[in-house]
């Protein structure tokens, strides 16, 4: 399809707006939220061990330059530990609630429970698979820059594990989020696809209508679900990534409603725990199809 600099040209001009020409452009250090500084409620609020070591990837994260290899992190053995627990317990869930693409990917993916997959490895993977590559980032990025990132199949990536206490259910990204959720579901075209057109919508934007998206791919990429055999199948990496939100989505209790990316979508939820409502497409064809005609019709549309 359509490139990233290609749809750049056809932006109108903002001056207020930086409308990055290539990944560099892109700012890897606006952090919205999480990263290191962790708040009281926070599971390793009290875990000096587990904040510096934060403090540590995610410095990593914020000298890293594009181009460079992502450096390989020595996981603990509580780290691994926390990482086969959730793909053990993820795995008894998958064939019931996940769709079928993300079975097929996971497959593909071949993860190890003995370590921690490195991101070098999985970035290497997607560019070979589909072109997509991941840099790493200290925390939650502006969605600006995060979306952005995406218009030049960039995925952003946390590298720190989540704290031991809380396997399974956190509210904010983190390696095993980013490898079990994102990673096998960019190596599948159309959701590649989906986040490629969410992200090129991004560019030169308004705050207003980056927002719009951000919630467009809260309830796609982050929350998605999509209708197989009349059920409701999870694709989303914040539902895949959590053993615990994979059986409330599971256990069809959530509300479901069609996604129409033209309308008002409704609040997001980042910290009150498990979705309440859950955004579905007919099939990744018709999301695709819709997104794309979406997309191209928002850089007019913020004129
Ligand atoms: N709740 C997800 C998990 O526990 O893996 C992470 C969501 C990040 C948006
Ligand atoms: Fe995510």
């Amino acid at each position: 399809g359509e490139d990233a600099a290609s749809r750049t040209d056809q932006t109108p001009q903002s001056e207020a707006i930086k409308i990055p020409r290539s990944i560099e452009e892109v700012d890897n250090g606006s952090l919205l939220g999480f990263g290191d500084d962790l708040a009281e409620d926070h599971p390793g609020y009290l875990d000096e061990e587990y904040k510096a070591r934060r403090v540590m990837i995610g410095n990593l994260g914020r000298s890293h330059k594009v181009g460079q290899e992502i450096p390989r992190l020595q996981y603990t053995d509580t780290e691994i530990a926390t990482w086969k627990e959730i793909l053990d317990s993820l795995e008894e869930f998958f064939p019931r609630f996940a769709c079928k693409e993300y079975l097929d990917a996971y497959a593909l993916c071949d993860f190890s429970k003995e370590e921690v997959p490195q991101l070098q490895d999985m970035s290497e993977l997607l560019q070979k698979q589909s072109g997509w590559s991941i840099r790493p980032v200290a925390g939650l990025l502006h969605p600006r820059d995060f979306l952005n990132g995406l218009a030049f199949k960039t995925f952003h990536s946390t590298q720190y594990m989540r704290h031991h206490s809380k396997p399974m259910y956190t509210p904010e990204p983190d390696v095993c989020h980013e490898l079990i959720g994102h990673v096998p579901m960019l190596l599948n075209p159309q959701y590649a696809q989906l986040a490629h057109e969410i992200g090129l919508a991004s560019l030169g934007a308004s705050e207003k209508d980056i927002w719009h998206l951000t919630k467009v791919y809260w309830y796609t990429i982050e929350f998605g679900v999509v209708m197989q055999e009349g059920e409701a199948k999870a694709f989303g990496a914040g539902i895949i990534s959590s053993y615990g939100e994979i059986q409330h989505q599971g256990a069809g209790k959530a509300t479901l409603q069609k996604l129409d990316p033209y309308s008002k979508l409704p609040k997001m939820s980042y910290k009150d725990g498990y979705q309440q409502l859950y955004m579905t497409l007919d099939s990744f064809e018709d999301g695709v199809k819709l997104l794309r005609n979406f997309a191209s019709s928002r850089p007019k549309s913020c004129a």
